[in-house]
């Protein structure tokens, strides 16, 4: 048994079967944890969804922001971008099913020392206050107000986590940290509009786990989100994004024994 963490997919079906042909990977044995982004950009997401969800209890995936947003245009809160991909799985015949799917996939998984999440973790939260903070938005997008929260996630403010916070701007905030959070203040004001590598930090922000103060840092946070960023281990961090999508590698890494696996880009 063996558990391979995985890169952010956007919808590169066939660089995924590679990269698990490589690991030898096997859903009866082994187990894969993916950090989010099945979909966009690439030209396989259907392909994706159809072949993550019939893995059945042989993965977990957390969801990543353009998961959402794949969620926001079936919900119809929100239009089609011209350089998104995901027309095929809206006409798709089993769309409904498969959102239905990707709408029950938790925002943080947090199994022994690690934590899989898309983007990352406000310094504030705890690893199981960030698990409670989760599940409270994982319960709502599961739900009767589904519609309601996809709707309301739109938008960078507030910028910043207060205990006090309630209803949508509450769960705005979570999910903005869990889904799209790169760069932040040391006294963790989001940065949403940076994209760029560590060293791009414009004054006064750090990198989300770089903050010298952050609660999480008793666990091992296994995410990805951050292209420019790349595959980059360090203590405590495990970031998986290295870009396939944009001509970069898809990447894994079988968490037992830190054993990397990588399909270039052609
Ligand atoms: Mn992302």
């Amino acid at each position: 048994m063996a558990t391979y963490a995985i890169g952010d997919l956007q919808g590169c079906y066939s660089a995924f079967r590679r990269l698990l042909d490589q690991c030898a990977f096997d859903p009866a044995r082994d187990r894969l944890w993916l950090v989010g982004d099945l979909v966009n950009r690439g030209p396989e997401s259907l392909e994706v969804l159809r072949f993550v969800s019939g893995l059945g209890s042989a993965v977990t995936a957390v969801l990543g922001n353009h998961d959402l947003y794949l969620l926001m245009l079936a919900a119809g809160v929100k239009r089609r971008a011209s350089d998104d991909t995901l027309l095929q799985v809206l006409e798709a015949p089993d769309c409904d099913s498969l959102l239905r799917w990707l709408s029950t996939l938790p925002l943080l998984h947090v199994e022994g020392e690690h934590v899989l999440v898309h983007a990352g973790l406000l310094p504030q939260w705890s690893v199981p206050q960030a698990l409670a903070l989760a599940e409270e938005v994982g319960g709502v997008l599961a739900g009767k107000n589904s519609k309601k929260l996809l709707r309301n996630l739109l938008g960078d403010q507030p910028d910043a986590w207060n205990d006090e916070l309630k209803g949508w701007s509450r769960l705005r905030v979570i999910v903005n940290a869990l889904t799209r959070m790169r760069f932040c203040t040391v006294d963790g004001h989001m940065a949403m509009r940076a994209k760029g590598p560590p060293e791009s930090a414009s004054r006064g922000t750090l990198p989300w786990f770089a903050l010298p103060q952050r609660k999480s840092r008793t666990h091992t946070i296994v995410c990805g989100h951050w292209s420019a960023l790349g595959f980059y281990r360090r203590d405590g961090l495990i970031a998986l994004d290295s870009g396939y999508v944009w001509g970069g590698k898809l990447t894994a890494v079988r968490i037992e024994d830190g054993e990397v696996f990588q399909v270039p880009a052609n």
